[in-house]
């Protein structure tokens, strides 16, 4: 049977849930913020719509930049939680469609249509624009999906026609859409490997198809240089795979002031603590791991974790592990700028036979470590890009 893939990746999406809350935004540059509290613009920009995006207005930009570039836009604080409700939903919708779905991270999902659309292509579309529809009747959010024979082809089509795009690549077509591409577009490209291409002579993705196996390993490395070579002529046979739970809840925020006084970081731990838990209680979670980070002046950062026998779902545990994690850390004549709590290894409330079951490896270190190549980073999505974010000023 042919196989068929689709990504399906949703529009500019912190930025589109917003902007379905608040109808009278919609127009208007809207800019989701992850603010650090360090005065009334200090922070990154999380993501923001199309037409913040017009102005030049990016992801991962300081919010006083962006608000340079966009001066009437709404800027609004990101909400994880909303958006994690929104992206579970919307999961649950692509799993109705197909038996084999992987969640690539906080708005991308990947699923196997091959035996629901009986190998055919058209069919697949069909059921693609399916899934476009429920999300959009139901969640009021639209989407740009890529089909293709693998993963790979299926992320690179869902990049073609955004936003509310569907674009199919068949087989016979590749060459053609590959060919004359920039060789930076290719997935698992960035900007480093796109330089050191360029610097090689190769500029476009048919050119780097030309190499052969051992140029591409010579320059980088075995793994990623086969990657090159099969990804450029659009060879790719990554499973679909499902994942367990995201594995973590986590809330990190800044002093007002940096400090070294114990008792104020104690207590501002313990309001992490709380925050932490309410999601938790919210999401129906219990966790094994806890883990204190603290960032320090000079953007320092340090972590401490304890690991659990069993799953624990109470309040007094986590306050209390918080506090000796605290306790025991050492600022050695420093202060400290952020703290951050996070709870891992997390399963549901009583799920059946999870006693022993731990989501070790399932996290993001142990997807990078799965991922072959260096791909990994682009790999793991963008809810890492945000989680990133928070540790980004
Ligand atoms: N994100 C973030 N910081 C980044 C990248 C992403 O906080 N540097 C968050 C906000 C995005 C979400 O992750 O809404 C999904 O990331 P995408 O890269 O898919 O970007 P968008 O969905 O915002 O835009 P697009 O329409 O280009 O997919
Ligand atoms: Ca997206």
């Amino acid at each position: 049977m042919q196989r068929i893939v689709m990504l399906l990746d949703m529009d500019y999406f912190f930025a589109q849930v917003e902007e379905r809350g608040e109808p009278g935004l919609k127009g208007k540059p809207l800019i989701v913020c992850i603010f650090s509290g360090r005065g009334e613009f200090g922070g990154v920009v999380s993501t923001c719509n199309y037409e913040a995006r017009k102005l030049g207005v990016r992801s991962g930009m300081p919010i006083a930049f962006a608000k340079k570039k966009a001066k009437d836009g709404a800027f609004l604080p990101a909400d994880f939680g909303k958006y994690e409700r929104a992206s579970e939903r919307i999961m649950q919708i692509v799993k109705k469609y197909a038996k084999t779905t992987e969640q690539a991270s906080i708005d991308e999902a990947y699923a196997e249509l091959g035996e629901e659309s009986e190998g055919d292509f058209s069919k697949a579309a069909e059921i693609a624009q399916k899934i476009k529809d429920e999300i959009l009747q139901r969640e009021k959010l639209t989407c740009s999906v890529g089909i293709g024979e693998n993963k790979l082809i299926a992320k690179m089509a869902a990049e073609m026609e955004k936003p509310n795009g569907l674009t199919v690549v068949k087989p016979q077509e590749i060459g053609k859409f590959l060919h004359g591409m920039e060789v930076g577009k290719l997935f698992g490209v960035g900007k480093k490997t796109e330089g050191k291409l360029h610097a090689l002579g190769v500029k476009t993705i048919g050119e780097l198809a030309q190499k052969d196996l051992l140029f591409l390993t010579e320059n980088f490395g075995n793994s990623f240089g086969k990657y090159l070579f099969d990804a450029s002529k659009g060879k790719d046979d990554e499973p679909v795979e499902e994942r367990e739970e995201a594995g973590q809840i986590s809330r990190i925020a800044s002093f007002p002031k940096d400090t070294q006084d114990k008792k104020e970081i104690e207590g501002f731990v313990s309001r992490l603590a709380e925050d932490v838990f309410k999601r938790a209680g919210e999401e129906g979670m219990e966790f094994r791991q806890v883990t204190f980070t603290a960032i320090l002046e000079g953007l320092e950062a340090h972590t401490k974790s304890r690991t659990f026998e069993k799953y624990e779902s109470s309040i007094e545990v986590l306050q209390k592990t918080a506090m000796e994690l605290v306790r025991e850390f050492d600022l050695r004549g420093k202060k400290m700028r952020r703290a951050g709590v996070r709870i891992g290894m997390l399963q549901k409330k009583g799920k059946a036979g999870a006693g022993e079951k731990t989501n070790e490896g399932n996290g993001s270190a142990g997807r990078a470590a799965k991922n072959r190549n260096g791909a990994g980073n682009k790999l793991a999505g963008a809810w890492d890009a945000a989680q990133k974010n928070l540790f980004d000023f």
